[in-house]
């Protein structure tokens, strides 16, 4: 941890550099917990550079030099979180970040019956009660962000039940402290963050179901968000991922809706106006689940699509320019479920992580030139049933799992690869 394995997976990137501590230090470079950033800028773990809290979010995956000193495949140690739920009510949803600001990643995760738990991260994977308080009415979707620039992560949900997307600020011991919403003009779905006016602060755009498709809510950096700016000529979705497709400096947005056969990408042109490209995935059925990163390592963010009927990973290769022209699509057992990326077996390249229909885990490891040469390897262990989500909870480099498992615990699932 102290040295060279100090830097960082999160947010479904890869790893892109591996030093040591001994290293002349580089004003814009930091380890977490090691070196720390000028006031104002946060360490992103994933690429070891000083960066502004928003940009850290939706910074552009990188690939990276291999950390793995073997040639196994990516393996896991199983770590399991109880979390009292009550009756009939399910975990719907987890998220990381840092909510006391020391260093160590957190967790949060709301279950159906309103109840939102925090979890201390102790930086070895292990995590312990923090605050319990409400979620809101029927929390659907947590994530955590900082919302106020104060250097440590904030609570945002969405509810089943509720119009809005709540932001409730967390103060530096993790405490919940006031909540703020936005209104929305339908129920909220799937949300992402990111600063799409790019003044800054950490923006919202979210599904809104039985309305206007698209909604994005401008946060003022004080830990409040402006009534939504409904889009125009949206689609329905239900999965979202934010990134700068055709690389202008303007974060943009790939949507799909789970059954439909295309995608959506949103070029973003400022003041609230996006235009839609239709992508149609030919040869599939039904689009699940998307995550982006850049899989053939030539700096241009690609989509990874799962699909369902015909059971498969699409990946579409971006451009650089906002197109995806050229695509490679691998079979798989069984259907998808939630798909993300990242670097689990440590060769430098982004893979793929996702559970399909029983809730059994594979890795889909990627190499280069776009070759997917082996077949998706399970991951033994508990079933994932919702929330899969990638951290590097326990600071050693190696990107680590985290998912919901039976509605009732978190799970966490250790690196291990050598
Ligand atoms: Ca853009
Ligand atoms: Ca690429
Ligand atoms: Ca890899
Ligand atoms: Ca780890």
């Amino acid at each position: 941890m102290r040295l060279a394995w100090a830097l960082a997976c999160l947010c479904a990137v890869g790893c892109d550099a591996l030093w040591t501590s001994s290293l002349v230090p580089n004003p814009d470079r930091c380890e977490v917990g090691l070196v720390q950033c000028p006031a104002g800028l946060v360490c992103d773990s994933g690429s070891g550079r000083c960066t502004s809290p928003v940009n850290q979010a939706t910074a552009a995956p990188r690939c990276g030099s291999p950390w793995r000193t073997g040639t196994d495949p990516a393996s896991f140690q199983n770590l399991s979180l109880a979390v009292a739920t009550g009756t009939g009510a399910d975990l719907a949803s987890i998220a990381t970040g840092d909510l006391d600001n020391d260093g160590q990643i957190d967790l949060a995760a709301v279950s159906l019956n309103t109840t939102l738990w925090s979890f201390r991260g102790s930086g070895s994977g292990q995590f312990a009660p923090l605050v319990m308080g409400s979620g809101g009415s029927s929390p659907r979707m947590i994530r955590l962000v900082d919302f106020n620039g104060d250097q440590h992560a904030d609570y945002l949900l969405s509810n089943r039940t509720a119009k809005e997307i709540r932001c409730t600020l967390a103060a530096a011991d993790g405490q919940l402290l006031s909540t703020s919403t936005g209104a929305i003009s339908g129920l909220p779905g799937a949300f992402v963050v990111g600063d799409f006016n790019a003044d800054g602060a950490p923006d919202v755009m979210t599904t809104q179901q039985g309305a206007s498709d698209l909604a994005v809510l401008y946060g003022n950096g004080q830990g409040e968000l402006a009534t939504a700016v409904n889009l125009a000529s949206t689609r329905p979705a239900t999965v979202l991922a934010a990134g700068d497709f055709n690389e202008d400096g303007t974060l943009d947005l790939a949507t799909l809706n789970t059954g439909d056969v295309q995608l959506q990408v949103y070029s973003n042109r400022g003041s609230s106006s996006f235009m839609r490209q239709d992508i149609s995935l030919a040869g599939e059925l039904y689009a699940y689940w998307l995550t982006v990163a850049d899989f053939d390592c030539d700096g241009h963010l690609d989509l990874a699509v799962a699909t369902t009927g015909k059971n498969r990973i699409v990946v579409l290769y971006g451009d650089g320019g906002g197109r995806f022209p050229n695509s490679v699509s691998v079979n798989l057992s069984a259907e998808p479920r939630e798909l993300q990326a990242a670097d689990l077996d440590g060769d430098g390249l982004t893979d793929l992580v996702y559970y399909d229909q029983y809730g059994d885990l594979f890795v889909l490891p990627a190499a280069a030139n776009r070759q997917f040469p082996t077949a998706p390897q399970a991951i033994a262990g508990p079933k994932a049933s919702a929330s899969l989500q990638v951290a590097d909870v326990n600071l050693d480099g190696r990107a680590d799992l985290l998912m919901v498992h039976q509605y009732l615990s978190v799970m966490t699932l250790l690196n291990t690869t050598r």
